[in-house]
């Protein structure tokens, strides 16, 4: 078996780098890529980029995802360009392998790509301050808004059914009848959790079904450090990690970047007493992101953002929860208990921001 050394070695081989590449380890806090940072060594001045190996457990067709953030990136570059911004930093740059292909496959068939590194600029996994995460708003709800005419049609769903709550409350509930792992007997409270929400994991895949809600081309994992701020203006500069662009509810993206950022602690916090979900910072969130559509919001998508968060947070909290049952298959984890310790904090969320409905209501209506 290949040494990780020789395979990332094998996969630097497949691009054609200008300079010595330099190999500096793992990079970032993603939970499904393997991400390394490389340096390109031009004679002593430093080029950076990031390898990734795409993880093909989870996107079964990575081909597929690399013609969606093709399509994705050359539509916002075109709009970045005509608006006067700087696409080398505002939105992603693939580096097509030696075969033209925007990735490579080494001799274990596993898929690989390379991005320009978007210099000074930074990902967080909390809020170092307001306007921080008022830009991350903002550039969130302008990533839906510059994709607004784009051809949905032509996205391939990446992973099916992916924020369909219902279809997850389903798998959750397989996981737990098989319990593999024997760990559903001391998870019973978590469990219960679960099943006392089922009834709202229909409501929003109802109201799309309706038409009440739009379908929209959508980001779909819009967590904080799935952002780069940059480091001089404090813009939200670039979105990241677009394997997940496909047809979705815009209330799933305000959602899941409040489930991750109006958070008072990190996701995987296990003192619990430092976990709610903080009103002001929603509050934040919503004038960036509402800002960031630019009116294009129905009332009834304003109406639904709430709920948006709490879905969001629920069904990321069941998703983590059905991991730790079948064994972390889905989530790196990096110790013990990992994924219970985020299935937790996301139901604290949950249970707190069930307490302050009426002022999450209040507040983007307002
Ligand atoms: P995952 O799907 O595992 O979350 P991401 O694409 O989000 O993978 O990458 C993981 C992390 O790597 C990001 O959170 C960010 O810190 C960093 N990263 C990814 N792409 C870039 C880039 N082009 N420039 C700088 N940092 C990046
Ligand atoms: C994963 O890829 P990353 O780490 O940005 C996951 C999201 C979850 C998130 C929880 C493709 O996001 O759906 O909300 O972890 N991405 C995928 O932190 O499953
Ligand atoms: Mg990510």
């Amino acid at each position: 078996m290949k040494s990780i050394e020789e395979r990332l070695n094998e996969a630097l081989e497949g691009f054609p780098l200008e300079g010595t590449p330099e190999l500096q380890g793992k990079y970032g806090d993603g939970h499904i890529n393997f991400t390394y940072l490389v340096h390109l060594n031009r004679g002593g001045t430093i080029k950076r980029m990031i390898l990734q190996q795409m993880n093909k457990n989870i996107f079964k067709n990575p081909v597929e995802v690399m013609e969606n953030i093709l399509g994705v990136t050359s539509h916002l570059r075109k709009k970045i360009v005509e608006r006067g911004g700087d696409p080398e930093r505002e939105t992603l740059n693939v580096l097509c392998a030696k075969n033209g292909k925007p990735f490579f496959i080494d001799s274990d068939g596993e898929y690989w790509r390379m991005y320009d590194f978007i210099e000074g600029a930074t990902c967080y996994n909390q809020v170092a301050g307001d306007e921080d995460f008022y830009q991350s708003g903002y550039a969130f709800g302008n990533f839906q808004n510059l994709l607004a005419d784009y051809p949905a049609e032509t996205l391939h769903e990446t992973i099916p059914q992916f924020h369909d709550t219902e279809k997850r409350f389903r798998d959750f509930k397989k996981a737990v009848d098989a319990d593999v792992m024997g760990r559903a007997a001391s998870v019973q409270k978590e469990i219960e959790f679960v099943l006392a929400r089922e009834a709202e994991a229909s409501v929003l895949g109802n109201m799309l079904a309706k038409g009440e809600l739009p379908l929209r081309v959508t980001h779909n994992d819009t967590k904080l450090n799935n952002i780069m701020i940059d480091d001089k203006t404090r813009q939200g500069i670039c979105v990241i990690d677009l394997d997940t662009v496909m047809p979705g509810l815009s209330v799933h993206d305000f959602g899941d970047s409040i489930r991750f950022g109006a958070s008072t602690a990190e996701e995987d916090e296990v003192d619990l007493d430092k976990v709610s979900c903080s009103m002001h910072l929603l509050e934040v969130y919503n004038d960036g992101f509402q800002k960031g559509c630019q009116g294009r919001l129905t009332d009834t998508e304003i109406e639904m953002l709430p709920m948006g968060a709490k879905m969001m947070t629920y069904e990321c909290g069941m998703r983590f929860l059905t991991d730790y049952l079948e064994g972390d298959h889905y989530f790196q984890i990096h110790r013990k208990n990992h994924n219970l310790d985020r299935a937790r904090t996301q139901f604290k969320l949950v249970a707190d921001m069930e307490q302050k409905w009426d002022t999450m209501m209040k507040i983007v209506k307002r």
